[in-house]
């Protein structure tokens, strides 16, 4: 009898001791799981645009051939391989084509970007270089992205 109480007690011990272990490893688990998604996130954005995103806007008025304006900045410099997103706050549709106007050299391609509108980020080319790129709907806007 005595022995039984004993096993009932040692039972109750034991699942509250389990219980607390279990406690403490979810306790413990959920702050480096936090800390583990904050770092996937953070390598997630950083790591497709070498740490800094870069942008390129397509200005409002770009679409006019005397206006002046143009891809701002005219020049950007980014990794091999990182990525380059186009702004277009213009009200006419755009394009960042490599190449020398009017001839595209196939290197990258915003594509056609929509008035207000921005480009999926654009993979550059992990060769460092010069790389010209113009409009194809308005050869007169000319811009560079240099890869080193
Ligand atoms: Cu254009």
């Amino acid at each position: 009898m005595t022995f039984e109480k004993q096993d009932v007690a040692f039972r109750a011990l034991t699942a509250s001791m389990i219980f607390v272990l279990l406690a403490v490893s979810v306790v413990g688990m959920s702050p480096s799981e936090v800390l583990a998604q904050g770092t996937n996130a953070t390598n997630a954005t950083g790591a497709s645009e070498g740490g800094s995103q870069t942008t390129v806007v397509m200005p409002l008025g770009s679409s006019g051939a005397t206006s002046g304006a143009g891809y701002e900045p005219p020049e950007v410099t980014v990794s091999p391989g990182a990525t380059v997103t186009w702004d277009n706050q213009d009200n006419a549709l755009h394009t960042a084509t490599s190449g020398q106007p009017p001839t595209p050299d196939g290197k990258f391609d915003s594509g056609i970007v929509g008035a207000n509108q921005e480009s999926k980020p654009v993979t550059m080319p992990t060769e460092p270089g010069e790389y010209t790129y113009f409009c194809t709907l308005h050869p007169f806007l000319v811009g560079t992205v240099t890869v080193q």
